[in-house]
């Protein structure tokens, strides 16, 4: 369906329960979030079905929208792809997908699929412009939410011309940008900065700076102190090496098994490395799991990427 025809669905139905997707990032929180704020404003009964996964990061944003209820009139899915994504709980049918992956599986009655957008919240922002001619300040907060983190603070390469007009439509619209930049992309808790420490004070490095290998051991989430929310792309750390090329991170499971991240410009198959070793992914980030310690792992993997550098 269109902006139009999602908007006018919207103004008839009411009772919405809103999802967001498993693992739910800031686009799924930030884009319903704000849908539910606008919706109530037009007079709806609106709330966010409970997500068990939602970290300490992005809560205080939804908080004020998240019901207890895992059942409504109009169900409503938000930045999800596919049924495999309803959150934790979740079973029933979804009456309406907003989504921008141009892999949704079409899985709602209705759907509203742009999938040229950076961010589902540019969706978003079309439809309460639509609604309401204008998102107010705490729409413009959550939108900002929602397509910043999408887009990695305008740095990504989903980022265009879009995601910049969007951005500055909310700022318009009352956004402060300026703190929500400080909290989502430049604060990190105190045991985050020292897993980081320990990971970069290891840090491999071959090839003159092409190759780096990060490792992080169940030790090291010991001692600094470290929990899940505090493993936000770890996948990413080595790769920041000026002149990477190849960034393989192997992290200690909870369970004692290794599993390891391959992130490159291309110039290696990730994924052909990765079935090596049973894993799997895309030509630039993939990954796998093995039951082995991590050292080993990271050792076989140096070796297959090694082989596999084109001359
Ligand atoms: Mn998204």
């Amino acid at each position: 369906m269109t902006v139009t025809e999602c908007a006018a669905y919207l103004r008839a139905h009411d009772g919405y329960l809103l999802l967001t997707h498993k693992s739910p990032d800031g686009d799924t929180l930030g884009s319903a979030g704000a849908l539910c704020h606008a919706l109530r404003r037009l007079g709806k009964r609106a709330s966010l079905c409970p997500n068990p996964e939602i970290t300490e990061r992005y809560l205080s944003y939804v908080a004020p929208y998240l019901g207890e209820s895992r059942t409504g009139e109009t169900i409503v899915s938000v930045d999800m792809a596919e049924p495999k994504l309803y959150p934790k709980g979740f079973t029933g049918a979804v009456a309406l997908a907003i989504d921008h992956h141009p892999s949704n599986t079409f899985f709602a009655e209705q759907t509203l699929l742009k999938a040229e957008k950076a961010s589902c919240g540019e969706i978003v922002l079309e439809l309460i412009e639509e609604l309401l001619g204008a998102p107010d300040r705490t729409e413009a907060d959550l939108l900002y939410v929602a397509l910043s983190t999408d887009c990695g603070c305008f740095q990504y390469g989903n980022t265009d011309a879009a995601a910049h007009r969007a951005a500055a439509r909310l700022i318009e619209c009352g956004a402060e940008i300026a703190p929500l930049n400080k909290e989502l992309f430049r604060s990190f808790s105190f045991a985050r900065l020292r897993l980081e420490g320990m990971i970069f004070s290891t840090l491999h490095s071959e090839r003159d700076h092409q190759l780096n290998l990060a490792v992080v051991t169940r030790e090291m989430m010991r001692e600094s102190g470290a929990t899940e929310d505090d493993c936000d792309d770890l996948a990413n750390l080595a790769g920041k090496v000026a002149g990477n090329r190849v960034a393989i991170t192997v992290r200690e499971e909870p369970d004692g098994k290794a599993h390891a991240s391959l992130r490159t410009d291309g110039s290696v198959n990730a994924t052909e490395i990765c079935a090596l070793f049973g894993g799997g992914g895309h030509k630039m980030a993939s990954g796998c799991t093995v039951d082995t310690d991590v050292h080993i792992l990271a050792a076989q993997l140096l070796e297959a990427v090694n082989a596999a550098w084109p001359e």
